[in-house]
């Protein structure tokens, strides 16, 4: 089943978001099968920023994931990638609908509380950069069956 990276980014750790992000994705019926607290070191988090190096806003962005802890998530399911990159919202706050993590929780473009894998490419690549594959649990959800 297809897999994606999700993080709750370190604002939304300290404004307590984690209980509320966890629970939209646990109610669309995506199964976490991975999750951690953890503060990200600079090269974790140049590789998992890579594309945007040179871009004026990769400084603040690489300081800002790096400041504080943040929530580090394995989810699958049918579609998560997607899916789930629909859930969050767009990245430019004044187009994340409402209804959207994004768009119900965010107010600025940096500070948007979520992170979530864009393709299956970065999926594989996020996930190995912040989890062994021991620490990736494989187990059946019976609920799956009605999802
Ligand atoms: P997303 O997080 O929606 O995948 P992205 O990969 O284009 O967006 O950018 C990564 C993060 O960088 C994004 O969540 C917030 C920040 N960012 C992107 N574009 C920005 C901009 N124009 N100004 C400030 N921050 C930006
Ligand atoms: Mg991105």
């Amino acid at each position: 089943m297809e897999k994606t990276f999700l993080m709750v980014k370190p604002d939304g750790v300290q404004r307590g978001l984690i209980g509320e992000i966890v629970k939209r994705f646990e109610q669309k019926g995506f199964q976490l099968v991975a999750g951690k607290l953890m503060v990200i070191s600079r090269e974790q988090a140049e590789y998992h920023y890579a594309e945007h190096k040179g871009k004026p806003f990769y400084e603040d962005l690489v300081s800002f994931i790096t400041s504080g802890p943040v929530f580090a998530m394995v989810w699958q399911g049918d579609q998560v990638i997607a899916l789930s990159r629909l859930m969050m919202g767009k990245t430019n706050t004044l187009d994340a609908q409402p209804g959207t993590i994004r768009g119900d929780f965010a107010v600025h473009t940096g500070m948007n509380l979520i992170h979530g894998s864009d393709s299956p490419e970065s999926a594989e690549r996020e996930i190995n950069n912040f989890f062994k594959p021991e620490e990736i649990a494989g187990y059946d959800k019976v609920l799956n069956k009605w999802i």
